[in-house]
């Protein structure tokens, strides 16, 4: 181009071109002033190409996607130009072949699947959606629009629903607030918000999604932006539920249920489950800040083997590093890291390291100098480093945005993998600064190519240090499941890693909030989630303590922590009768892991939420929709913790059908409210009449001992019920090629016989040859049990009242009858 200047025409024009630049300077037009809330106009018409419709109303352009037949995705242009396709939420966006249509008449387009109707309205494009019956499910309030951001450029970008008087919210992942969202505004921006408070706003993660319940019908809506975002469910105005953010695009996802598990499994399917994690994640982890020296770690591992209670992983908080250095140890605190974890193998216990973003700026340590010399440090609009205090001190951080930056990190875990460490904790990722609170908004990002400023990559720049954790994990450790765990995320994080719902307090509302919250984050994608066991802060007497583990048997993910100010906090740490409680219910956990497993397989293979709260099992069922202590594991398994110091007894709800009090077997009927005792030695736990629950013999830690046979728990049912059984090698990816197990029982029963059938599905073949049934709530005594024909001799009545007897693993059908 420079040369052509000497051209004397375009040398001329350019003058020209130059002066109107110049007189346009020099004579602002004072009439014109920034876009201040502009609405989309009228559609003038609709164009299509394949499965995207495209309408404009002369200048702004909204996309509507047929992504499937149960979601839409709506997008909006204020000038015209959508955005490159790209999302961290939402990798790759499976379009299947599907069948749609397009119809036009005076008031409306309407583009239909089989599921759901997209209404764009031509008096004011005033878009809605309704389901195959005409019900209107969602509705805009306003058309949507968009309001110039003059510091930044670029626009916020606004949309309003019609929100109905007995419209009930839920998700959101990880608010700290009541279950149902209606009535509140809630803000997405990452924050590390140590000792966080009831209603406190925003927290550690950014899940733009919802989901709506309105007469028993229920819808989702995941608005996929990553900056700073907005939602208002009827608290500003009691008849709009709205979204904006403070830029980027405005796009969105219709979700259609009409049961929140639809509209669950879909999310699942947009942004994807948790990877199978290696089955002695789901055991019980023991942490603290810190555990130094080596000495006190293996007195703790040491303490777990002499108390006869069960642990599958020690934690290592920042003080094994030399001066907060990542990727190094201490020398003075661990001299000989290898042999002290290979030690910590041999006696069972895995070992987690922590892992934080910041990076010390130190020229002789050879993380920043490889981070330096590749410049995969983040840099300020004006080219200086982002630099900020943490823990190091003075640090820089990668910027995870960046492919090659990722790659990189990814690889510096080849050491740490090498002397044995099992799993990463990715801490202090929102990302967290000391004083300043996170990074400026000016910070520059790679983007993956798309390139950003923080205001953009803030809300993603923890998903994405995991996600490098966890990638990098992957390579090094080969077949091996890597196991980690991160604070912050975006939707999405849960393809990479677990979660804890970060710094709490050792108090009974933090009890109920930890319980919430990991309902909620379970329903907004991140089913393998925990709290800190204990209270972070904060010193619990024993019944809490207590209390909180009995909880936290029933958190996907069960780990105990504590900051390093506190008293002792392990499990025998408040002596009798806390510790046999403890034990008793960390021994359940072990029991239990079977079934666990199998529902982490139904959540990874099919997308079901691992917790399940009251209003999902029945939404139509308004006394649900402000229930917020009953939630079951899976779907068999009713969990109603006790919340309150002191408590004897408490209120549950069981919903509908038939349900055994796990503690005496006797049966009640569901679909009303029941009182239960609630001594210290236990919680109110249910489970479902009909179901198969799998049960391991207790060990002090996955693998300790090989299973010789596989306890069936039965609870008989005068109706048909189905249960699963997933078993494969447990910590390799072998069941991505179908090497695994998968059984599925059915059961039914009557007055006088009782039958259990079992097929079979993949390649995978337990070691063990039989498996050992309890039969409960049988209502007669049998007087023959037969397997595929063959009579089944020595089935007894023990002590408990369960009918007990053999059979091989291998039966199709067994019969008992009287
Ligand atoms: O500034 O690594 O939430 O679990 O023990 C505090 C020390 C940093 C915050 C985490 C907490 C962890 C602590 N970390």
């Amino acid at each position: 181009m420079e040369d052509n200047i000497l051209d004397p025409e375009l040398l001329a024009n350019k003058i020209l071109e130059d002066e109107e630049e110049f007189r346009h300077l020099n004579n602002p037009a004072e009439a014109i002033k920034p876009i201040i809330k502009k609405y989309l106009g009228v559609p003038n018409k609709v164009d299509q190409a394949g499965n995207k419709f495209y309408f404009n109303d002369g200048d702004a352009k909204v996309e509507i996607v047929v992504v499937n037949e149960q979601v839409i995705r709506v997008r909006l242009a204020p000038h015209g130009v959508f955005l490159e396709e790209f999302s961290y939420a939402v990798p790759k966006l499976e379009q299947k072949k599907i069948a749609f249509s397009l119809a036009e008449d005076d008031k409306e387009y309407r583009i239909s699947t089989s599921a759901v109707t997209c209404h764009v309205r031509k008096q004011d494009f005033l878009i809605s959606f309704s389901d195959n019956e005409g019900t209107i499910t969602s509705m805009d309030a306003t058309p949507m629009h968009w309001e110039e951001n003059v510091k930044f450029g670029g626009y916020y970008v606004f949309c309003a629903k019609e929100c109905h008087p007995e419209e009930s919210f839920f998700g959101m992942g990880d608010k700290p607030t009541e279950f149902n969202l209606r009535g509140k505004r809630l803000h997405n921006w990452n924050t590390d918000a140590y000792s966080f408070a009831w209603g406190q706003d925003p927290l550690y993660r950014t899940i733009p999604f919802y989901i709506s319940v309105n007469d028993g019908i229920s819808h989702g809506i995941f608005f996929d932006n990553t900056f700073k975002s907005h939602f208002d469910f009827g608290a500003e105005d009691k008849t709009k539920t709205s979204f904006w953010a403070d830029g980027g695009e405005m796009q969105y996802y219709y979700i259609h249920g009409p049961h929140m598990m639809d509209v669950v499994k879909s999310y699942h399917m947009l942004t994807g489950t948790h990877p199978m994690p290696p089955m002695w994640a789901l055991g019980y982890h023991q942490c603290r800040w810190s555990y130094y020296p080596e000495a006190k770690v293996r007195k703790i591992a040491a303490g777990f083997r002499e108390n006869n209670i069960p642990c599958d992983a020690i934690y290592l908080d920042i003080d094994y590093m030399d001066g907060y250095r990542c990727f190094t140890w201490s020398k003075k605190y661990f001299p000989d890291p290898k042999k002290m974890i290979s030690e910590l193998a041999a006696d069972g216990f895995k070992t987690v390291v922590i892992i934080d973003p910041g990076i010390r700026v130190d020229d002789n340590y050879w993380v920043f100098k490889e981070g330096k010399e590749n410049k995969y440090f983040c840099r300020r609009s004006d080219d200086y480093f982002m630099e900020g205090h943490v823990w190091p001190g003075r640090c820089q951080f990668p910027d995870f945005t960046n492919p090659d930056v990722r790659d990189w990190w990814g690889g510096l875990f080849q050491e740490l993998v090498d002397v044995g460490v099992a799993g990463v904790w990715n801490d202090m990722n929102e990302p967290a600064v000391f004083g300043a609170g996170t990074f400026p908004d000016d910070v520059r990002h790679q983007y993956d190519g798309q390139r950003g400023s923080h205001r953009k990559a803030h809300n993603v720049y923890g998903m994405q240090m995991v996600r490098s954790t966890y990638e990098g994990l992957r390579k090094i450790m080969k077949n091996k499941r890597p196991f980690t765990i991160t604070r912050a995320g975006y939707s999405g994080v849960q393809r990479f890693a677990s979660a804890w719902t970060g710094d709490n307090v050792a108090t009974w509302e933090h009890l109920k909030l930890g319980n919430i919250m990991c309902q909620r984050l379970s329903i907004s994608g991140i089913s393998f989630c925990g709290t800190d066991i204990g209270g972070f802060s904060g010193e619990p007497d024993g019944e809490l303590f207590t209390r909180w583990i009995q909880l936290g048997t029933f958190s996907p993910f069960m780990r105990a922590h504590s900051a390093g100010d506190t008293k002792e906090r392990e499990p025998w740490s408040f002596g009798e009768p806390y510790t046999s409680i403890n034990r008793k219910f960390i021994e359940l956990r072990y029991k239990l892991l079977p079934y666990m497993y199998s529902a982490f397989w139904e959540h990874h293979r099919y997308g079901f939420p691992i917790l399940r709260p009251a209003v999902m099992q029945e939404q139509r069922v308004t006394g649900n929709y402000f229930r917020q202590d009953e939630f079951t594991f899976g779907d068999k398994i009713l969990i109603c913790p006790v919340l309150e110091a002191g408590q004897k007894s408490r209120i549950v709800y069981l919903p509908g059908g038939d349900w055994y009090n796990f503690w005496d077997n006797t049966l009640v009927e569901g679909g009303k409210e029941v009182e239960v005792q609630t001594p210290l030695e236990t919680i109110p736990l249910f489970v479902k009449a009909g179901s198969v629950i799998p049960e391991y013999p207790v060990m002090q830690y996955v693998g300790e001992k090989e299973i010789e046979e596989v306890i069936l728990n039965v609870y008989f049912s005068d109706y048909e019920a189905n249960s699963f059984f997933f078993e494969d090698y447990g910590e390799t990816f072998a069941y991505e090629q179908d090497i695994y197990s998968e059984k599925k029982f059915v059961v039914n029963g009557s007055a006088t016989d009782m039958t259990i059938q079992q097929s079979m599905a993949g390649l995978y073949t337990p070691r063990y040859e039989q498996y050992h049934f309890n039969l409960i709530g049988l209502p007669f005594k049998p007087s023959k049990i037969s397997a595929d024909g063959k009579a089944i001799t020595g089935f007894r009545q023990n002590a408990d009242g369960y009918w007990e007897f053999k059979s091989t693993k291998n039966f199709k059908r067994i019969e008992i009858s009287k």
